[in-house]
């Protein structure tokens, strides 16, 4: 069966700058490959100010939003695209609650961070923001094109 992307739900997944510094970059895709979604796209980048601003233009009003984008570029970031049904929802329980201190345990922010201007890494908060970010982030061509070999027993 050969399912095109744009009918798949997709999420972006970022490791802030926080995580790459801190050594958790392993840590944090083992999670969402362990859970079992699929990575259709990865890499090790330096975001400019106009791209943390675009991707986080509906937080502009906000105080915070100049301390955010200082953070957001304050040093390479680990864009990730990762698919499966379901995966948008599943990705923001496994990353959990904003602020670090009221993540459950279980969760990377809940085991791995203390402050939500540190919160390590983000998760789109809906499929049609998933399609959105994974566009601006990633360049044509940038997604791989693969298919799990497991064959599912019940569908
Ligand atoms: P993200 O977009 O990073 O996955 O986070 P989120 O949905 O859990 O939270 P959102 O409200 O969209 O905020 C985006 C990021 O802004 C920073 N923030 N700082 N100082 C503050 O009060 C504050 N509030 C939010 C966090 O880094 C948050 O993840």
């Amino acid at each position: 069966r050969i399912v095109a992307s744009s009918d798949v739900e997709q999420s972006y997944i970022m490791i802030k700058p926080d995580g790459v510094q801190r050594g958790l970059v392993g840590e944090i895709i083992s999670r969402f490959e362990k859970k079992g979604f699929l990575l259709k796209g990865l890499k090790l980048f330096q975001c400019p100010k106009e791209l943390a601003q675009e991707h986080y233009k509906d937080l502009k009003e906000r105080p915070f939003f100049p301390k955010l984008i200082d953070y957001i570029t304050s040093g390479p970031v680990i864009c990730m695209a990762w698919e499966g049904d379901g995966v948008v929802a599943s990705a923001r329980k496994l990353i959990g609650a904003t602020n670090p201190l009221q993540a459950e345990p279980g969760t990377i922010r809940g085991d791995l961070a203390v402050q939500t201007g540190r919160n390590v890494v983000h998760g789109s908060d809906s499929p049609d923001n998933g399609k959105r970010e994974i566009a601006l982030w990633f360049k044509e061509g940038e997604l791989a094109q693969w298919e799990s070999v497991q064959t599912p027993w019940l569908i």
